[in-house]
């Protein structure tokens, strides 16, 4: 924990993140960056750092930790159904619930959210029902489209892709004079993409209100952070750009909110982009596509169990009265049966149409595909699939 009034944890543009390095350490490996210290208010006991405490109040309080057992709840939920059959590929979030939930807590509903795909946690708080998540998840393109009343692009697959559309509508927001911030969030893997360097440098360049999001979770499907890149502060992908960056304990939602809230808010003062390195960790698989043992001894995982953010957070507010085992029983339970009730919404919805895979590529369709579709309905029937 950093200690009461030092302000050692921030790593804005410049020096202080990057020592002057010497020319012996040129060209000879890995540069050491030395001891960067990361931000952080809660820690894995739960006990607050009294000088840096937001003081957030109770009703916020409580309303981010029912988020937070409500996403993990909705994943818990996901991953049961995937299991079953009845839902498609599927990118667990388990641990990573204060990274999330902190990076959006601080928007407004006329600010943007720009998501990539393991961030259904913020999606939830943004407002999008749970059953439409099941829709999308389960392949169906009518899930996709963000609700109306939700300023949110569809989540991004294609890594990295949408960081230079969130900072285009940074720059739109400056543009129409707005007093609007943007969220976007990628992951370890994501900031190696060329892509995204050229987002941040657009982003510094014209004072773009963005608020970068970097997800380092350790891992990248099988590659973990040592493969991904030689450079072991990835908040300094932001300070290279000559944008303010700060290194965070993303599993403290404190942290997270407040880090969030001073970047949303130098975004609406006109001071441009700030880029927040939230270190996690991904605990369970990259996808239910994924087995994870193959490539990772499992023993890397243990130490992470004690860093739950959600174990530190409601140990935080039994210890300020807020909750008792009672009561977080009860809000566990009402979760579940709120996730149980979207997850029955969802199976009562319309199956899909199987023709539907022939119907969006050609205005009219070419005599080939037309002798696949009827081939692939004549298969369908003989398996007893109704194409009604
Ligand atoms: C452009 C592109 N390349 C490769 C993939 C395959 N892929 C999907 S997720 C992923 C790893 C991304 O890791 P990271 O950015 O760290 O995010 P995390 O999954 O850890 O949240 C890869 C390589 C993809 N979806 N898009
Ligand atoms: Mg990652």
């Amino acid at each position: 924990m950093a200690p009461e009034n030092q302000d050692t944890t921030r790593a804005t543009s410049g020096e202080e993140v990057v020592p002057p390095h010497t020319p012996s350490v040129m060209n000879t490996g890995p540069i050491d960056l030395g001891h960067i210290e990361v931000l952080q208010i809660l820690n894995e006991h739960g006990e607050v750092d009294s000088g840096l405490d937001p003081h957030l109040s109770d009703e916020i309080l409580l309303k981010v930790h029912r988020a937070m057992v409500l996403t993990r709840a909705f994943d818990q939920r996901m991953l049961t159904m995937q299991r079953q059959g009845r839902m498609g590929t599927f990118a667990p979030n388990i641990g990573q619930e204060a990274c999330i939930i902190g990076q959006v807590i601080p928007l407004t509903n006329d600010d943007w959210f720009a998501p990539s795909y393991r961030s259904f946690g913020a999606q939830i708080v943004r407002g999008w029902p749970m059953e439409q998540l099941m829709r999308l998840w389960a392949g169906f393109h009518d899930g996709f489209p963000p609700p109306s009343h939700v300023n949110d692009l569809p989540f991004s697959i294609v890594v990295g892709s949408h960081v230079l559309p969130a900072v285009g509508i940074g720059m739109g927001m400056n543009y129409k004079k707005k007093n609007d911030c943007i969220v976007v969030n990628f992951g370890d893997g994501a900031s190696s993409q060329g892509a995204v360097s050229e987002a941040l440098n657009f982003a510094a360049v014209y004072k773009a209100p963005v608020v970068f999001v970097c997800e380092n979770n350790g891992w990248a499907i099988s590659t973990p952070i040592q493969k991904q890149t030689m450079n072991k502060v990835l908040a300094t992908r932001g300070t290279s750009h000559g944008i303010p960056s700060i290194r965070v304990d993303g599993n403290d939602i404190l942290a997270m909110i407040c880090t969030t809230q001073e970047a949303v808010q130098r975004a609406k003062n006109g001071e441009g982009p700030t880029f927040i390195e939230a270190m996690t960790y991904r605990m369970s698989l990259h996808t239910t596509a994924d087995d994870p043992k193959v490539y990772r001894d499992e023993s890397e995982v243990e130490p992470w169990h004690c860093r739950c953010p959600i174990k530190r957070f409601e140990t935080y507010l039994k210890n300020k009265q807020l909750l008792t085992e009672e009561s977080i029983k009860e809000l566990l339970e009402s979760c579940e049966q709120e996730v149980i009730e979207a997850r029955d919404k969802f199976y009562s919805m319309p199956a899909a149409d199987p023709c539907e895979i022939f119907d969006y590529l050609y205005e009219s369709i070419p005599d080939e595909l037309k002798d696949q579709r009827e081939e692939y309905l004549r298969r369908l029937r003989n398996k007893g699939v109704n194409d009604e």
